[in-house]
């Protein structure tokens, strides 16, 4: 991937925030005080202890002030979270779960992405660039049932690394559908081969990133939430072997149930990937 083509704080920031700035409030409106103080106050104490066991000093303490502010105006919350937070919450989410494992949604998720049917392709530009992919896979129950009907939500980056409704200049449903499974619970999705992606180097994260001596990569990914009546939903993310960054992920998002077996075939690939959802 070239420079030009690194996505932006400025593009991928905002418009992530604006799509979370919802009142998710209102989820937890009912939770009792005495939840919201436990978990306030032992977040407060890991930070007080970390302060503490380091000696951190008031330049750093004021450093941190400063960078906080910054990952606010660079609208980089949603990434900052999702990056280095959500794998836990998804962990802690799913783990009675007997059917598919699943792994973080991420920032760039968007609902109501275009209908295809039970066969198609995603929409894509004339000439999208990528390894064509051809994705064949069944949709079950953990009682075994297959599930027709059942919604594959898929959404991934470009060939550059790049989001669409999330990096100018993009079409704005580019590399996301909406499928819905056949009567047997079957779907194939034509789609193209997404790059590795790097998280902005240019705002508040890519400054945390570049000071720690970290890298910003995550490996090549599909995105997808699989829903049918009745079953828990389920968000995942699918890896390609080989990719360098599947065992340093920074988003820490990546498992081995989740890898792909890319088959060459005459125009790109073939890979055949099956979802097993738990009753709800
Ligand atoms: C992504 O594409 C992503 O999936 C996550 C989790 C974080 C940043 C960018
Ligand atoms: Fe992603």
């Amino acid at each position: 991937m070239t420079a030009t083509h690194s996505p932006t704080a400025a593009a991928s920031g905002a418009n992530a925030t604006e799509r979370f700035k919802s009142d998710k409030l209102a989820g937890v409106a009912g939770t009792p005080k005495e939840r919201v103080s436990l978990l306030a106050r032992e977040v407060l104490e890991a930070v007080h202890a970390t302060i503490r066991k380091h000696k951190v000093t008031y330049e750093e303490y004021n450093a941190l002030k400063s960078w906080l502010i910054s990952v606010g105006e660079d609208g980089e919350w949603p990434l900052f979270l999702d990056v280095w937070v959500e794998h836990v919450v998804e962990d802690v989410a799913t783990e009675h779960r007997q059917g598919n494992k699943g792994t973080i949604e991420g920032p760039y998720y968007v609902p109501d992405a275009p209908e295809q049917g039970a066969r198609g392709s995603v929409p894509t530009r004339d000439n999208e660039p990528g390894t064509p992919l051809t994705w064949t896979g069944q949709v079950t129950s953990t009682t075994g049932a297959a599930l027709a009907g059942a919604k594959v939500e898929l959404w991934h980056a470009d060939a550059d690394g790049l989001y669409s409704q999330f990096a100018p200049d993009i079409p704005e449903w580019n590399l996301r559908g909406t499928f819905t499974a056949d009567d047997e619970g079957r779907f194939e999705i034509r789609t193209v081969r997404p790059a590795p992606y790097q998280i902005p180097t240019d705002g508040a994260c890519g400054k945390l990133i570049a000071a720690a001596g970290w890298h910003a990569w995550r490996p090549a990914h599909l995105h997808v939430k699989v829903s049918a009546p009745g079953h828990e939903l389920l968000t995942a993310q699918l890896y390609f072997p080989g990719d360098e960054h599947n065992d340093d992920d920074i988003a820490s998002a990546v498992k081995p149930e989740l890898l792909l077996d890319p088959k060459p075939a005459d125009n790109g690939e073939t890979i055949e990937y099956n979802f097993v959802l738990d009753p709800a």
